[in-house]
């Protein structure tokens, strides 16, 4: 094929391979975390908590004979919201595009019922495409734990332990990935991790701060917008509005005498700090826009694109 030999260029040979790794699987089960752990930084916010990551997240991970394209995806669940079902067609375009699905399961754990209900969605939307059965939280599992019940949730070429925590069992995980591949060029160039622009990762950081110091309802109802960012050699001034979706909620988020706000606007402005490398000065407003998990234009105005249907 004339055209692939003139795209190959010196800086990698015609054995490369890439494509794209749809990482999925239920809520908290260590998606985001384990793409972090395979680039080496943090391309993804990580909580405790359910439903962390909302949007596709493309995780670049390049070596001289391959470029392994992650996309990270919201966890799998049963929605009950349009943001909810916005997160899961967020999941469903990823396994349509993928050349290689990457199921995280919480080896932890026994499967469950949505675990199931991940199987029958492989089965009907990417029935072809190889699988790779990732057992995370390895650290947590006693030894000699019996994973058949695992193993048994759908055909897969293989299945790895991995800690993504610890970053164990990750040269594994891509020594298995990477056959798979289609032989392929690089897309990205090599020092590229993740197509994020500042303003999303801006967004993301703060969210993640407030998933981590509020309960409950909290950490689901908040959207953050940017609304100014102004780079200048000296500082990065960022203004952002936190949005929740009640009053009752505002008064948690601001927290007594500004305290919770406050500790949010400080722990955001130190990471982001150490990501821009440069002072930043941060300014928030906590405001309300009832029930926007099921408003469309407010979600458009957040950076929620419903998946255009019919594309493909
Ligand atoms: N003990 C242990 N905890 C882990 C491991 N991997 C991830 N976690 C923890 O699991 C929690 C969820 O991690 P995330 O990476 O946010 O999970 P996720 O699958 O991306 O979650 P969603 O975005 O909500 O779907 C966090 O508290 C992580 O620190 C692991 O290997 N061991
Ligand atoms: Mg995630």
């Amino acid at each position: 094929m004339p055209e692939l030999d003139s795209i190959f260029s010196d800086d990698w040979g015609k054995n490369h391979r890439s494509g794209l790794v749809a990482v999925v699987g239920r809520p908290n089960v260590g998606k985001s975390t384990l793409i972090n752990a395979i680039l080496d930084q943090k391309i993804a916010i990580v909580a405790a908590k359910p439903q962390t990551t909302r949007q596709r997240q493309l995780g670049i991970y390049t070596e001289a004979e391959a470029q392994i394209l992650f996309i990270d995806t919201p966890g799998i669940h049963k929605p009950k919201t349009l943001m909810g079902k916005y997160m899961i067609g967020v999941a469903h375009d990823a396994l349509k595009d993928a050349d290689v699905v990457l199921w995280i399961l919480d080896a932890s754990a026994p499967p469950r019922q949505e675990d199931r209900n991940i199987a029958a969605l492989l089965a009907k939307i990417a029935p072809k495409t190889p699988r790779i059965l990732a057992l995370n939280k390895v650290d947590l599992v006693p030894p000699d734990s019996d994973f058949s019940e695992h193993l048994a949730l759908c055909e897969h070429e293989r299945a790895l332990p991995t800690g993504a925590k610890e970053k164990r069992g990750i040269a594994d995980l891509i020594d298995c990935l990477i056959p798979l591949l289609p032989l392929g060029p690089r897309y990205y160039p090599a020092e590229q991790a993740s197509d994020s622009n500042l303003r999303f990762i801006a967004a993301e950081i703060i969210r993640e701060r407030i998933i981590e110091l509020t309960s409950d309802e909290i950490p689901h109802a908040v959207a953050v917008l940017i609304d100014r960012f102004r780079e200048k050699p000296e500082l990065t001034h960022i203004e952002a509005s936190i949005y929740i979706e009640r009053g009752s909620q505002k008064g948690i988020v601001i927290g007594k005498r500004g305290a919770m706000i406050k500790r949010i606007g400080v722990e955001s402005r130190a990471e982001l700090e150490r990501l821009l490398e440069s002072r930043v000065r941060l300014e928030t407003r906590v405001k309300v826009q009832k029930n926007w998990r099921s408003n469309e234009d407010f979600m458009r105005r957040a950076g929620y694109r419903m998946p255009k249907r019919g594309r493909r």
